[in-house]
């Protein structure tokens, strides 16, 4: 397994051992935060080797469970082979394997759901109690004893920082050309020494391209060659084209009346198939020498660097196909000059978000007739993945996108709703949603004409009549004229949805 060769410095060469030994060091009830962003960069073998130890004494009924720090979602070998054997108590932040999802909502595990970019400042606030070990992957470690990251960056460098311990996996798998790609800034600190972070372009680097670690507290490194989950990505439907084709337009709209820059404004975009699809959709748009500065790099993205669409992208991991992976990885000389990985609080940080001006393009569970986002809780109570970097980007951009297909589940869920059942972006910070059947900008808008665009522009045919008749008898019968809403029937659909597995009536 692995490579010793990865591991350069003499002296950690001496923390080698085997992953048995390695698991040992990691005791029930303790905190453990753990690299791993969209399923990239998370530690593989040790999590493993740590589910089945949990298995067996959880069943012996001997507890072994932990409290989880990560970056983002992991893979199926960190977050679902520990939630499988009911090892994790207590979780942060965004998730999104199925299993642990269930555990959450079957109210096994306790999930604390933050804004990415304010894990790592509010670990060192020091609420969230203290960091027994720190699990990280790694590429490999230099003679000086320096941590080439691996394909996520996340939240490692505070993991590091803050833990008391620490166990490495070093990951032969991850392309030794990886080493030269990501900036670690160490300029952060907490208020009342803050000072402003130096980057006014996505291109600027900042930092150094490793992490410094203590080595004295490096207990264990554990060689490994295995791959990062890497998800096929489907093929863009045609929901998903026509919401690309609005998008689009609108950027064209904007360009025109001069309120958007020719080569745009840096890009955001969120996971998943629409947003990929977007990207797809603008790598095939007359716009050129686009940047990004964004958490993940997908696919969409990495065709637009082949293209030359895209000049730069920032962020904080991949997010790949076995396809764009494998692609990388032989040409990473390419990408080399035309992509930085950073830590999380700054490729998601609200101050540099507000300042490049990002264009924020992010997916939606629901959105309200006055434009206020779902993007966490469907029906209200059982949480889908968590906020991600959405807040971190919706709130500060220069124009805040949400998009999503009209309907779900086959028609049986609106979008659309007369009131959103949980709430993650208030309509201030929603300036424009795009559905399949179109877009509406709600930029300079009131509550009214907020929700009589939305419904007409957003909504399904099918669910529109029933809007509309909603908004109407609120208009009428509402106690304000602001925001009209009729209170006790405004969630009246999810009920429904509950009762009877359909929003229609
Ligand atoms: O469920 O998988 O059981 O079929 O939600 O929906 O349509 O595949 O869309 O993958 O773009 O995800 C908001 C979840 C959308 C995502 C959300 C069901 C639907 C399906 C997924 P199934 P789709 P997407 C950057 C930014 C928050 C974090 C974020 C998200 C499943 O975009 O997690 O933006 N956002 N981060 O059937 C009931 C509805 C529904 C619904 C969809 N109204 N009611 N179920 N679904 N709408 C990345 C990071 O921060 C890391």
């Amino acid at each position: 397994m692995g490579q010793t060769s990865r591991v350069k410095n003499t002296a950690l060469q001496r923390k080698i051992m085997p992953v048995e030994a390695a698991v040992e060091l990691i005791t029930p009830g303790s905190t453990v935060g753990m690299s791993g962003f969209t399923g990239s960069g998370y530690p593989k073998v040790v999590p493993q080797t740590l589910a089945s130890r949990m298995e067996t004494r959880n069943k012996a009924g001997n507890p072994f469970r932990l409290r989880i720090w990560t970056g983002a979602s992991t893979g199926p070998e960190l977050d679902g082979a520990l939630a499988k054997a009911d090892g994790i108590e207590f979780r942060l932040p965004y998730n999104s394997d199925p299993i642990a999802r269930e555990k959450i909502n079957s109210g096994k595990m306790e999930y604390f759901d933050m804004h990415l970019s304010q894990v790592a400042p509010m670990a060192w606030q020091g609420f969230l109690g203290e960091l027994d070990t720190a699990l990280i992957e790694i590429t490999g470690i230099t003679e000086d004893g320096l941590l080439i990251p691996s394909s996520s960056v996340g939240n490692n460098k505070t993991w590091l920082d803050r833990a008391k311990n620490i166990i490495l996996e070093v990951n032969a798998w991850q392309n030794e050309a990886l080493e030269g790609i990501h900036d670690i800034y160490y300029g952060t600190a907490l208020p009342p020494n803050r000072v402003p972070i130096p980057l006014t372009r996505p291109d600027d680097r900042i930092g150094q391209s490793y992490f410094k670690v203590d080595p004295e507290k490096v207990k264990a490194i554990v060689l490994t060659d295995s791959p990062d989950r890497n998800l096929p990505f489907a093929a863009p439907d045609e929901v998903a084209l026509r919401i690309a084709g609005h998008l689009i337009e609108f950027f064209e709209h904007e360009v025109k009346r001069g309120r958007l820059p020719e080569h745009l404004l840096p890009l955001q975009s969120g996971v998943g198939n629409i947003a990929n699809a977007v990207l797809t959709g603008l790598n095939g748009s007359r716009f050129e020498n686009l940047t990004a500065y964004t958490e993940v790099i997908q696919d969409g993205m990495v065709d637009m660097l082949n293209s030359g669409k895209m000049r730069l992208a920032s962020a904080t991991s991949f997010s790949l196909s076995p396809e764009a992976a494998t692609l990388m990885n032989q040409n990473m000389a390419f990408y080399r000059d035309k992509m930085i990985l950073r830590p999380q609080e700054i490729s998601n940080h609200p101050e540099l978000v507000r300042r490049l001006g990002c264009i924020a393009m992010n997916g939606l569970i629901e959105a309200d007739i006055y434009g206020n986002v779902n993007s966490t809780h469907v029906m209200g109570s059982r949480i889908q993945n968590g906020i991600g970097g959405s807040g971190d980007f919706a709130r500060n951009a220069y124009v805040s996108i949400f998009m999503t297909p009209s309907i779900a589940k086959g028609g049986k869920i609106s979008a659309i709703v007369p009131q959103a059942s949980h709430v993650d972006h208030i309509s201030q910070d929603v300036q424009v949603i795009v559905t399949e059947q179109g877009l509406a900008d709600l930029r300079g808008l009131s509550p009214k004409q907020k929700a009589e665009k939305i419904i007409e522009n957003c909504a399904h045919p099918d669910y529109q009549p029933l809007l509309r008749d909603y908004y109407k008898r609120a208009r009428e019968h509402s106690y304000g004229q602001q925001s009209p809403c009729l209170p006790s029937e405004a969630l009246s659909w999810h009920q429904r949805f509950i009762e009877t597995g359909s929003m229609l009536p």
